[in-house]
């Protein structure tokens, strides 16, 4: 590849694709495809009880951190933002950043690109670039695949192997639920950390392991524990945090480093928290005591059916090993794919029936999705299996199939897909009731344990629990009455206990609070009625930055 001809002096512009997001748009942004993670695609069926929150765009931050030219990243802007900032600096090179998706509006920006900065070089990366011939839909001059650190560095003559390191990042922004924002205090959000990208499990679906070279193989940044804690050490003192959201495909299937990272932790006293995504097997490495020494509080886990073929459940009871967590206080999100090969109309609701059955404390349901650039699109291509005209902004999972199902509809999976959602609400509450229950039982468990490091870690979370939670399941428990008695007396069960342990301040708080979120859940329920969304802010970072003369 020919470098950049002012190498590291070249003036750098990364930026997300432009909002709004979830409105319907000739741009591809789609209402049911908000810029949210639990609303977007785990707790959207929850009304006012849905845990809403933004996530920046870490791919170009991480690019950023680790070039020595000078670097703006701009976040969420809107399309006057992008065209300003185009406008009012110039700028060597543009890099945009996108998921397939949001194609559209990569190819909006391009041509910005050319008509406000026609010097710049247009660098594409992130998903979209698994788009097969994206070349023909969108107009740049590098189209960058799998990962973009050491491209960045290769383009602009630096050392593509030189140490990755790591910004301090804010995992997520603007909590809200029950129609209150959570105050953004420093320390109170868990920071991000991303030891890699990819993962070797290579499941046929997978467009995170296809993207990063699929079966076998994945990329490091960080090789060791003893790397990861040094990072994790001065993410801590930057941003005052105790908790981790460790943003690496299947986490625990690196056991050595994380073996080794929670000896530096005992050594150190950490008493952090972790939350980790892993598959069973991963799991299964571990005794639920290494698991709640290494801080681990929160496992997203694939639980896809027991008569799919994937390796990562095999021989795994999954309806134990979810128990067994939670009751040692691991919040578990689980992840289950509607419309396998072996779905049908017949079977589909008793697996759906079957996912909810495991009781988890939130639950990802997505479908089976052919996206391009994994074996599955490739094996759905060449079975001429692929729908035709359908939009890449509707490929994403949360809508309908993409491609022809043996036996179920397009119009039926959605059906399915929307009814899993409601059905795993119904019978199992709002995930928040569900959390709270996980994170009582782990404190009753461990509240006496030798470690110092974990008895904090436990009560720093029951905290939670009488306070604001507590007055939030007493909420919790009045509303849903109308939805599932039976679930509203589990929740009056909960409370119930939360206040034999700490008879005061549970109920001086549920008693004082109560009332007060009662009332901004249901004006928040009009709100949402009423067609009201979230937009994350946009930001704008510049490192390295010295105004252009
Ligand atoms: C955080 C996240 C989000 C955040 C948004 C973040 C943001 N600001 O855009 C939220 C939660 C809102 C979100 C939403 C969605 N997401 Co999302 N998300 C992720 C997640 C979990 C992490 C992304 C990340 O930061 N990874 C770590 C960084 C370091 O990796 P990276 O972003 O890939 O960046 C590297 C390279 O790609 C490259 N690169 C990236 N950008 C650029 C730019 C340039 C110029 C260059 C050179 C290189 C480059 O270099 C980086 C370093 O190597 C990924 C899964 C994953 N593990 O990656 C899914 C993922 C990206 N999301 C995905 C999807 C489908 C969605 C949704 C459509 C949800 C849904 N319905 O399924 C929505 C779309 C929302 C919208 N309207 O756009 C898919 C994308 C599939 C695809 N092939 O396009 C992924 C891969 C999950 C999956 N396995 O299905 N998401
Ligand atoms: S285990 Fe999860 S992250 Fe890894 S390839 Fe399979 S689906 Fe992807």
């Amino acid at each position: 590849m020919q470098t950049h001809p002012k190498g590291s002096d070249a003036r750098i512009l990364l930026s997300s694709v432009f909002g709004p997001y979830a409105q319907d748009d000739e741009f591809g942004s789609r209402s049911i495809n908000p810029m949210e993670l639990y609303h977007n695609q785990v707790t959207r069926a929850q009304g006012s009880f849905s845990l809403r929150m933004f996530h920046r765009s870490w791919g170009i931050m991480m690019i950023q951190e680790n070039i020595s030219a000078p670097c703006s990243v701009l976040d969420f802007p809107t399309r006057e933002a992008f065209a300003r900032e185009l406008t009012t600096n110039h700028y060597d090179i543009v890099g945009i950043s996108s998921i397939i998706v949001n194609v559209l509006k990569v190819r909006e920006m391009c041509r910005m690109v050319r008509e406000l900065s026609p010097d710049s070089v247009i660098v594409v990366g992130g998903h979209v670039a698994a788009i097969p011939a994206l070349d023909a839909m969108i107009d740049a001059d590098h189209i960058v695949r799998g990962e973009g650190i050491s491209w960045m560095r290769r383009y602009l003559g630096e050392d593509e192997n030189a140490p990755i390191r790591h910004p301090a990042i804010v995992s997520g922004l603007q909590t809200r639920i029950m129609g209150v924002r959570l105050p953004q205090r420093k320390g109170g959000t868990a920071a991000t950390i991303i030891p890699s990208v990819g993962c070797p499990m290579g499941c046929n679906f997978c467009t995170t392991s296809a993207f990063f070279g699929g079966k076998g193989k994945f990329v490091n940044f960080y090789e060791t524990g003893d790397e990861l804690f040094d990072v994790m050490c001065g993410v801590e003192a930057e941003l005052k945090v105790n908790s981790f959201f460790m943003m690496d495909e299947n986490f625990l299937l690196h056991r050595t480093r994380a073996m080794r990272l929670l000896e530096r932790m005992k050594e150190a006293g950490k008493s952090w928290e972790l939350s980790v995504f892993a598959s069973a097997n991963a799991i299964r490495k571990y005794t639920m005591l290494e698991l709640v020494e290494l801080g681990v509080s929160w496992v997203w886990m694939g639980l896809e059916s027991p008569r799919s073929s994937y390796g990562k459940l095999q021989g795994h009871d999954v309806t134990q090993l979810t128990r067994e967590l939670r009751e040692h206080g691991i919040r578990v999100q689980g992840s289950t794919i509607i419309g396998l090969e072996h779905h049908t109309p017949d079977n589909i609701v008793q697996e759906i029936e079957a996912a909810v059955d495991y009781e988890t404390d939130f639950h990802q349901f997505m479908l089976y999705t052919p996206v391009p650039g994994t074996p599955l699109y490739q094996e759905m291509a060449e079975q001429g299996r692929l729908l035709k005209n359908i939009d890449f902004a509707d490929i994403h999972g949360q809508f309908k199939f993409n491609f022809e199902h043996g036996a179920i509809s397009r119009e039926d999976s959605k059906r399915f897909l929307d009814w899993a959602f409601w059905r795993d609400f119904e019978r199992n509450g709002p995930s928040l009731y569900r959390l709270c229950q996980t994170m009582l039982q782990g404190w009753q468990r461990y509240k006496d344990y030798p470690d110092p490091r974990v008895r904090e870690r436990f009560s720093r979370q029951v905290k939670k629990i009488i306070g604001a939670y507590n007055a939030a399941l007493w909420v919790m428990e009045r509303e849903f009455r109308k939805v599932n008695r039976g679930v509203s007396e589990r929740i009056h069960t909960l409370r119930r206990e939360v206040e034999k342990e700490f008879p005061v301040v549970a109920r001086l708080t549920a008693a004082s609070l109560g009332p007060v979120l009662l009332w901004s859940t249901r004006r928040e329920e009009h709100r949402l009625a009423s067609g009201r969304t979230y937009e994350p802010p946009t930001f704008l970072d510049r490192r390295n930055w010295v105004s252009a003369s």
